[in-house]
């Protein structure tokens, strides 16, 4: 008999891929739960009813009187917490969580814990590959490719987990062996009140944290924290005590920790400054939980950055093709302008729009007018971002990316570089920005 109908029952909220693993988690445990998502027919919907015939699904407008039944629902990232029905049902009693807080009370090994407006997948990713090069069992996840939950087992010795500010929100305590935030920029104000809000919500990583990294050159990364908690830091600039930087030694530039140098930066595949700060990064966590600077340096040399991150895809007529469709923010599509406008000989033409999610596109203009001889502008929010660039530059409308392939290519001169880097998500026009990335790349290759 039951006595109370709310007691040891949960609903994952949101069928994505997150909410998937959130099915299998839990079902394996013999928790009974259900499910709910906002849309009619959710992506995971034909899965969920296929291996899990018996659970009960509720699809369409949330249902408050149906979520109150639950003492605990896990709400997917892709859901805004302020949605009047979860806030009505966190009035009335039931927990809000989210896989990252499941995820974390059920680990058994340390959790090297990632988030930031940009740069946590390459830094992540690192961090997976000098790990695996030290020889440790490592499991690398979250926010980037498998969803947390799916990692867990006991075979593993360390996990490495992207965390985006969404997932954190519904993590009250992390408890991670080393938590960073890399850096913080504007990003998602559709879903946030301001600025503030959204370091808020990213500062959550450092709960229960034994050890921080922070970035010396962003103060919005540092965490609030009393005496005691080991501190290490990154940045450009020559390294102090606990420190990751760059210093110099007969005109070579190194990569360095404290008074030491570890490498030459010329010997890392990735390119530009913004590599040099995320390589930096991912030797201050990797030194944090005790991995070996052999391995992390054989791991730097190795890797040759994600893609859909300033990748190149090919040359034509003296022209280099970049896609950086992970730009979904103005942070990341400044480093790309900036990082790459300094390694070309020529100018940049630049594809960029989208969905912009509230942004102020101010920031584009002086970089753009200093490295770009012209920008393709498509998506929702192309006239806000005309609006913001100005007449720094000559800017051409266009209505579909294979559009934007050809108006660049009649654009670049020799020695110029085409960049898709659009400074917005692609919900606008495409399925994610991987999409968008294929579909600019196969363009780009099918040109004569
Ligand atoms: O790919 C792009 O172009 C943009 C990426 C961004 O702007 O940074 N990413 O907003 C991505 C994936 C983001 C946030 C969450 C997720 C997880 C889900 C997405 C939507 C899961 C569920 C939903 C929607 S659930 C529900 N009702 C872009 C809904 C739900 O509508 S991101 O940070 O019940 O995946």
């Amino acid at each position: 008999m039951s006595l109370i109908a709310s007691d040891h029952f949960r609903i994952v909220v949101g069928l994505g891929k997150s909410g998937m693993s959130l099915v299998r988690f839990l079902a394996s445990r013999g928790v009974s739960f259900a499910v709910a998502d906002t849309r009619e027919n959710p992506p995971e919907l034909a899965t969920l009813r296929r291996d899990y015939p018996q659970v009960d699904v509720r699809c369409g407008e949330l249902d408050v009187e149906f979520l109150c039944r639950a003492d605990e629902l896990y709400v997917s990232p892709g859901l805004a917490l302020a949605t009047p029905a979860l806030q009505a049902a966190a009035a009335r009693g039931v927990k809000l969580s989210g896989d990252i807080e499941l995820f974390a009370r059920n680990a058994k090994a340390p959790i090297v814990a990632i988030s930031g407006s940009n740069a946590k997948s390459t830094v992540t990713t690192l961090v997976g590959e000098m790990a695996a090069a030290a020889g440790k069992r490592v499991a690398v996840g979250g926010n980037l490719g498998t969803p947390a939950l799916d990692l867990l087992s006991d075979e593993v010795e360390l996990y490495v987990m992207e965390l985006s500010s969404f997932q954190l929100e519904t993590t009250d305590h992390l408890g991670a062996e080393v938590a960073t935030v890399l850096n913080v920029s504007e990003d998602h104000m559709d879903r946030y009140s301001g600025l503030p809000a959204y370091h808020l919500a990213k500062h959550r990583i450092f709960r229960g944290a034994r050890q921080v990294v922070f970035n010396r050159q962003d103060a919005l990364t540092r965490p609030l924290l009393g005496e005691g908690t080991p501190c290490w830091s990154f940045g450009l600039g020559v390294p102090d005590f606990k420190g990751f930087g760059l210093r110099e030694e007969n005109g070579e530039k190194y990569l360095a920790f404290e008074f030491q140098n570890l490498m030459p930066v010329r010997e890392l595949k990735i390119r530009g400054a913004h590599n040099q700060a995320n390589a930096l990064a991912a030797l201050a966590l990797g030194h944090a939980v005790g991995l070996p600077f052999d391995a992390m340096l054989s791991a730097l040399r190795t890797f040759a950055g994600l893609e859909h991150r300033c990748q190149w895809v090919r040359d034509l007529d003296g022209v280099a093709w970049y896609n950086d469709s992970k730009a979904t923010n103005v942070g990341a599509a400044l480093a790309a302008i900036e990082g790459l406008g300094a390694d070309i000989e020529g100018k940049l033409v630049l594809i960029a729009g989208g969905d912009g999610k509230g942004a102020d596109f101010k920031d584009l203009r002086d970089p753009v007018a200093a490295n770009c001889r012209a920008v393709v502008l498509m998506g929702r929010d192309r006239e806000l971002i005309a609006q913001a660039l100005g007449d720094a530059v000559p800017l051409v409308r266009v209505g579909s990316l294979d559009e934007a392939v050809q108006q660049c290519r009649a654009l670049a001169h020799p020695g110029d570089a085409v960049l898709l880097s659009p400074a917005c998500a692609s919900f606008d026009m495409f399925k994610n920005y991987e999409e968008r990335g294929q579909l600019f790349a196969r363009a780009a290759e099918d040109l004569a």
